[in-house]
């Protein structure tokens, strides 16, 4: 959205505004006025003219100037009913130079996990990716994913869902009868490209499984409309906590570690870390400053940056 229809939302949230004083306000003309307010209503807003000026009735349940409205964040949001995956849209943007631009989707027909593995993503979802442009070495762009983790399970406790972050990029909701101790409710995917020790830019990746019916989920997944008894949640709320937060959380590494470990699963819990070499079975004691996980096997600490985590029973 550009600057005078943010401006123009803006005003209207205030109250009833005319026309002209819109114009004044923002320094345009009144068919300038005129077209932004066609064309918000063609975005979904509800502005009806009174007497008394324009009056905003109603926001979008969701897209891209929904989220953009109030949002006290610097992200642009480019916005597709369905789109093959958010992160290569996200990735051809970097490519062409975008920064803080956020690419956000009700349906993906491509989703990626890690490791190129499928991610479902049916309608009802919050399927977002952020692009970054951070002043970080490549070696702590870690510290992106540890910031969205917490700030993406901040933005579900707000929605009454006890979730907690699996390191190194999974929220869960905790059940014991489920195989791995906890259901999977979102997933992070960071891609990233750099040379010579510089980051160029940062793809953050968010699915997160909103207003999605369990059954059309993987088995062992879960969805905020499951856990709260299949009342929806408002997902344009939701977004914009998760994208305030991040802001928030991603120029201040110690807040977000801070806030990962305040809903971190994985502290204190006894897991195995599969990486492409090797197994590592111990106890997981801490985290770094950039993310890695430090688990101690008994005989000796180790810190582990990337891996695919399990939460094991204390007999395994
Ligand atoms: C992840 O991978 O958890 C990262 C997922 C990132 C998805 C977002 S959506 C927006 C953006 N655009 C994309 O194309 N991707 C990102 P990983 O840890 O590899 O987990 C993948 C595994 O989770 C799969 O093999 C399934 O077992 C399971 N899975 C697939 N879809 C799921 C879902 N919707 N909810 C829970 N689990 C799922």
């Amino acid at each position: 959205m550009n600057d005078t229809r943010r401006a123009v939302l803006d005003a209207l949230a205030d109250g009833p505004i005319g026309g002209p004083a819109l114009a004044e306000r923002l320094g345009v003309s009144r068919a300038a006025v005129w077209k932004h307010v066609e064309a918000l209503r063609d975005a979904g807003f509800e502005i009806t003219s009174a007497s008394d000026g324009y009056v905003l009735d109603e926001v979008p349940e969701f897209g891209g100037p929904a989220v953009e409205y109030g949002l006290d964040a610097p992200f642009e949001v480019e916005y597709h009913d369905s789109i093959p995956s958010t992160n290569d849209r996200a990735r051809a943007l970097a490519a062409e130079g975008a920064e803080d631009d956020v690419v956000l989707a009700d349906e993906q027909t491509g989703g990626r996990g890690r490791l190129d593995r499928a991610w479902s993503s049916p309608t009802g979802g919050v399927w977002l990716s952020v692009v970054c442009r951070p002043a970080l070495a490549p070696s702590r762009v870690s510290l992106l994913t540890v910031a969205a983790s917490a700030a993406a399970c901040g933005a579900v406790r707000k929605t009454g869902v006890d979730a907690r972050i699996k390191w190194p990029n999974d929220l869960l909701v905790p059940d014991p009868d489920a195989a791995r101790g906890g259901r999977k409710l979102a997933g992070l995917l960071t891609e990233m490209e750099g040379e010579a020790g510089k980051v160029s830019w940062v793809v953050l990746g968010l699915g997160l499984n909103a207003n999605v019916a369990p059954d059309d989920l993987p088995p062992d997944a879960t969805s905020l409309l499951g856990e709260r008894d299949g009342d929806p949640v408002d997902r344009r709320v939701l977004t914009q906590r998760f994208l305030e937060r991040f802001d928030a959380l991603r120029t201040d590494p110690d807040a977000a570690r801070d806030a990962w470990r305040e809903h971190a699963a994985t502290l204190g819990q006894r897991v195995r870390v599969t990486l492409p070499s090797e197994t590592i079975v111990g106890d997981a004691v801490d985290v770094t400053d950039v993310g890695a996980l430090v688990v101690d096997t008994g005989s000796e600490r180790r810190v582990v940056h990337a891996g695919d985590c399990e939460h094991l029973r204390p007999a395994e």
